[in-house]
């Protein structure tokens, strides 16, 4: 399998982010990425190269203006106001305070674009951001290009972020800039199985009023997990793309025999759909030891898992998301992507 891997994911290395009123190493951590490098040396798949530039052109065209130039400046404006810490976000607009309009003052526009305080910007987050992307358009074009399957290490994530939204370690949607270049390559219906343990919130924003990408999630229920207020089983989507949203939230405990139901069902959705091209937000925080999740999965059910995705017969682009037992993102990760090659 063919897999892109960016060096510039060190430029994004906060070290705060706000748990439980203290200030803690961030889950998400650069480290991630040299245990799955390491793990997919060991075990052959070594077809690792470094992606393209990033399409600037698919990221504008995904993303709001303001947001983009946000990203871009956010580091130096914050700098330049005095502010000495990472950037992390402290006043929001919520319930009747949107008016629309981003603040000119930097703590404000950083509220204003975010949607979680826990992830912090620094000097090197967009220049990681724009890596990970780049990583998740290269890989799109090897399977455009006719690849069966690709894997997008993406290091920063991208599920949670909307097209004007940073949060939950992600800044811009790699699965959804996948969805697009494969929709812009032809394939009239695309769909996005998203198995990250967090409901992919940004993603099913970008794609709610659509018919032609197809998003199903399986994640821990929003009453008791990260983002909390997106995820419920009846946001199906809205005007056209009502139906081609599918949310399977899950309860503390649950084991790989309910969860694979769910995929099943994800599975036989995404086949009903029609689609002709899967984009898969690989996550696997849904591990029996992720420190900030609540499934049962164990490392073999990952294999398991991924020979199921694989009987879709779709081209496949697996982007990276979360997975936070540092020394089983490894294996789990390449566990998925065997399971998938072997099926
Ligand atoms: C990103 B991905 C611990 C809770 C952090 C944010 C979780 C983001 C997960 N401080 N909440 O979906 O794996
Ligand atoms: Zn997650």
């Amino acid at each position: 399998m063919r897999i892109f891997h960016s060096e510039t994911h060190r430029l994004h290395f906060p070290q705060g982010e706000l748990n439980g009123g203290e200030l803690v190493t961030p889950f998400e951590r650069p480290s991630r990425v040299e245990y799955i490098l390491n793990r997919l040396q060991e075990r052959g798949l070594t077809d690792i190269q470094a992606p393209g530039a990033p399409d600037m052109g698919a990221i504008a065209a995904l993303c709001d203006p303001g947001y983009l130039e946000f990203l871009e400046t956010a580091w130096d404006q914050w700098v330049a106001e005095g502010f000495r810490g990472e950037i992390i976000a402290a006043s929001f607009p919520v319930r009747r305070m949107q008016t629309g309009r981003p603040p000119r003052n930097i703590d404000g526009k950083v509220g204003y674009y975010c949607l979680a305080a826990e992830t912090a910007i620094t000097g090197g987050t967009w220049a990681a951001a724009l890596g990970s992307a780049a990583c998740a358009q290269s890989a799109t074009a090897a399977v455009i290009d006719g690849a069966r399957a690709a894997f997008a290490l993406c290091r920063p994530p991208g599920h949670h972020a909307t097209a004007d939204m940073y949060g939950g370690y992600c800044f811009l949607n790699n699965a959804a800039l996948a969805a697009e270049a494969l929709r812009a390559s032809g394939a009239a219906k695309v769909a996005i199985l998203d198995i990250d343990f967090h409901h992919g919130n940004g993603t099913q924003d970008i794609f709610y009023g659509r018919d032609d990408v197809f998003f199903a999630s399986l994640h821990g229920a929003p009453e008791d997990a990260f983002p909390y207020f997106l995820g419920f089983a009846d946001e199906t989507g809205t005007g056209a793309g009502e139906g081609a949203t599918l949310n399977l939230p899950m309860a503390p405990g649950t084991p790989y025999s309910v969860w694979s139901d769910a995929l099943d069902t994800a599975i036989a959705a995404i086949r009903a759909q029609g689609a002709e091209a899967l984009v898969v937000s690989l996550g696997v925080d849904a591990y029996k030891d992720d420190p900030i999740s609540f499934f049962k999965l164990d490392s073999p059910d990952f294999t398991d898992a991924g020979r199921r995705i694989a009987g879709l017969g779709l081209p496949t682009v697996f982007c990276m998301e979360g997975g936070y037992a540092i020394e089983a993102v490894g294996i789990n990760t390449v566990n998925v992507l065997e399971g998938f090659e072997g099926a």
